[in-house]
């Protein structure tokens, strides 16, 4: 058996969903406002896991450079069907309920299709679409029926519960309006829907609770894919509500026969910290556990913590190598913002205006994927004005900018605005953002960590500029879907960032 590290993947990758195909692994997860979207990685043991590609690396393949913060690509599901590869989402407020192709999961996938109810009149309305075929090739789609048409009032969700059409995928289109399935226990936000057939009978597994701290896993079987669906005796199958577990939210599962035959389910939870574990600091990742089988019925073990070893990632910018896979922009691709051809040795981000306080800004940025982590980039700000920022999303946002002959130490949350500021003699500096375990001489007892932020000069030494309460960057406080991701960014002229560096580990 091999060893399964949890998180199993680090920094925000919530929705995981899983195929196996000749042996390799291949997961997706949701991406929401960023892009790249829709990344998939590859694992052969399911120990070791490489970022391959994404699904979304052209415009028009989602939309959401107009999404509302949180909207976007939420929730794959990927499948391998007649020697394809097939993903299904729902670009929320954007494109809507869409279907990619690809011969190869590193990509390149297809344009995307909008998946159209059975009258033609524009997208079938739901979230978290699952694609299963019956031995005769049948299409079906089974999917979470929250109505996002119009703004998602979170005061008056309209959710059918879960739903499923069968679809003609040369037309892209419904063959029948949507039947409602079995929707679990009662609990709300019946979502993530996937549909199995195993050992001859059909299981339909979906999360309800909701994605926070009542998150859970729930199963049904039956005889054919449209039901009848009868509930597992057991269900919940897992959930870490009201317990001390130090993973929580622990639900939207997929289920895959993993290495030695052994079953596995991979699926979302945090790992919340501070006194009474409040605040998720890295948002959701994907983590993974053991599923036993018992008179037909899975059982899924409850999420055990196994961080990775730590990490160290250096970056020297070069021309001859293109911006890894693990780079985002906001909305917008990397390479609409920045280059490595204008200035050798560096990343370029040539200014438009725009702020981290705007829904696109000039902005290339990585997940942080360690609790307690560390960022130094150099920046040459002669020409320029930007800095190194930490982002949940355009509300709640952390940064140090330098330029103009000053850095400036900048909280940005929630309408609340404070800097701290102190001269800069010559334009390079290197600029700090450590997120620090609370108590080294903090005042707080209980809070998720604590930011740095400082700067060093070229020949000088660090100053620290400010100290801010992490808090304000986790996925209860932002109320976000996303995780914190941290990134350059300019706003004034070009700002030349010439080293990356970033560590850190889990406790
Ligand atoms: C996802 C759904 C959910 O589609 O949030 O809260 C959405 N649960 O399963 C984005 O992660």
């Amino acid at each position: 058996m091999t060893t399964l590290y949890n998180p199993l993947i680090n920094g925000f990758h919530p929705d995981p969903s899983v195929v196996e195909v000749g042996g390799v692994y291949y997961l997706a997860t949701s991406t929401f406002e960023y892009l790249p979207g829709i990344p998939i990685h590859r694992s052969t043991d399911f120990e070791t896991w490489e970022l391959i590609g994404h699904v979304a690396t052209r415009p028009g393949q989602l939309g959401v450079e107009d999404v509302p913060t949180g909207g976007g690509a939420w929730a794959p599901t990927i499948r391998h069907h007649d020697g394809v590869f097939h993903l299904v989402i729902t670009d929320a407020m954007g494109r809507g309920m869409l279907h990619f192709t690809a011969d190869d999961a590193a990509g390149p996938w297809s344009d995307g299709d909008l998946l159209s109810k059975v009258d033609g009149t524009g997208t079938i309305e739901g979230i978290d679409p699952d694609i299963a075929w019956d031995a005769g090739g049948t299409c079906y789609i089974t999917f979470s029926g929250l109505q996002l048409t119009g703004a998602l009032d979170p005061n008056q969700p309209a959710h059918l519960g879960i739903q499923q059409v069968r679809v003609d995928l040369g037309t892209h289109r419904a063959l029948e309006e949507p039947r409602s399935l079995w929707s679990g226990t009662g609990l709300m936000f019946p979502e993530a829907p996937h549909l199995y057939e195993i050992d001859g009978a059909w299981y339909l597994m979906i999360a309800e609770g909701g994605t926070e701290r009542g998150h859970s896993i729930s199963i049904a079987r039956s005889d054919a894919p449209e039901g009848p669906f009868d509930g597992a005796p057991g269900n919940p199958l897992v959930s870490a509500r009201s317990t001390p577990r130090p993973i929580q939210n622990t639900g939207h599962g997929d289920l895959v026969l993993g290495p030695g035959g052994q079953w596995l389910c991979v699926l979302l939870g945090v790992r919340p910290r501070s006194g009474t574990r409040a605040f998720s600091a890295l948002g959701r990742e994907t983590f993974v556990t053991p599923v036993s089988w018992h008179d037909g019925w899975p059982a899924i073990a409850p999420v055990e913590r196994n961080p990775r070893p730590g990490t160290r990632v250096e970056i020297a910018f070069t021309p001859d190598e293109p911006l890894d896979a693990e780079w985002v922009g906001i909305r917008r691709l990397p390479t609409d913002v920045a280059d490595l051809g204008s200035r050798p040795g560096a990343l370029v981000l040539h200014a438009d205006g725009t702020t981290p306080s705007d829904p696109r800004p000039v902005f290339v940025g990585r997940r942080q994927e360690h609790l307690n982590n560390s960022v130094t980039v150099r920046v040459d700000v002669s020409d320029g004005v930007g800095g190194l920022v930490v982002r949940y999303d355009e509300g709640f946002h952390l940064e140090i900018e330098a330029g103009g002959g000053a850095v400036t130490a900048r909280a940005a949350l929630g309408g609340l605005l404070q800097e701290w500021s102190a001269p800069l003699a010559g334009g390079v500096a290197d600029l700090h953002l450590d997120s620090v375990t609370p108590g080294a001489g903090w005042r707080m007892v209980s809070t998720s960590d604590v930011f740095r932020l400082a700067f060093t000069p070229v020949g000088g030494a660090r100053a620290e500029l400010a100290e801010v309460d992490g808090r304000f960057l986790s996925s209860e406080v932002a109320e976000s879907f996303t995780g914190r991701v941290i990134g350059v960014y300019a706003v004034e002229g070009d700002v030349a960032v010439t080293s990356w560096t970033a560590e850190g580990d889990d406790d």
